[in-house]
């Protein structure tokens, strides 16, 4: 019952916050700073009830998509791939992935067009292996987190990221940095959820 899921996203999306919320005896490197944090992609084991496991990779962040160029291979304006974007592809090739979590940020004025782009970037490296989202820095948002998503359906088609998407939408802060601990509850359940229903759906679904 073993699987393999990375978590994926645009460099400060919250990649390692989140398998930290996964596997809490992880401690991934997380960091504030403008700098990039992750540098390596590395696993991390996550031990489910009812004898279920995975491992969970932390992976190096996306960039801004490169400068376009002109390839005379496929006689068609290209973008240069960055070279984490080669890190990550190199990363994720060499593992036998049953699913992708690819982080967003929701809160206001953090969600961009490069992340609809790297989302289509990340499709068409990965295609047959399932592309799920998650949304996070919602620790603000006052409905249920789950609201998010129908709030800023037209954000998402402006960004590029379908709408019927399977997604989460969370805050990835650590339970002790919230006010509301039932926020880290509610983001752990909702991202177990996700998962359970990918990789073991008949193991049922907690919620919802
Ligand atoms: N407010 C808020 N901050 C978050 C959330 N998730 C992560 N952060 C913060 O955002 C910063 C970056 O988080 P990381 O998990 O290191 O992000 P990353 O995508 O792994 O970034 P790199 O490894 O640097 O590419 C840290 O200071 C986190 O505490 C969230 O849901 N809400
Ligand atoms: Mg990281």
């Amino acid at each position: 019952m073993s699987k393999n899921v990375a978590i994926i996203g645009q460099t400060g999306a919250g990649i390692s916050s989140l398998v930290n919320m996964l596997c809490p005896d992880a401690n991934a490197p997380t960091s504030p700073n403008a700098t990039r944090c992750t540098k390596e992609g590395k696993e991390y084991l996550w031990i489910l009830e009812d004898e279920c496991s995975c491992q969970v990779h932390d992976t190096v962040g996306l960039g801004e998509p490169g400068r376009w160029h002109f390839s005379f291979k496929s006689f068609k304006f290209v973008r240069k791939p960055d070279t984490w974007q080669l890190k990550l592809e190199e990363y994720l090739k060499k593992k036998d992935l049953d699913l992708l979590i690819y982080c967003i940020p929701g809160d206001r004025g953090l969600l961009k067009k490069s992340h609809g782009q790297n989302y289509g970037k990340v499709k068409s490296m990965m295609g047959s292996v399932p592309l799920v989202v998650v949304v996070t820095h919602l620790e603000k948002f006052k409905d249920p987190l789950d609201g998010w998503w129908s709030t800023n359906l037209s954000i998402l088609r402006n960004v590029g990221i379908p709408e019927t998407t399977k997604h989460a939408c969370v805050t990835t802060l650590p339970k002790k940095d919230l006010e509301n601990g039932d926020l880290y509850d509610n983001s752990r359940e909702g991202l177990e959820t996700l998962i359970r229903g990918i990789l073991w759906p008949s193991t049922g679904h907690r919620r919802r």
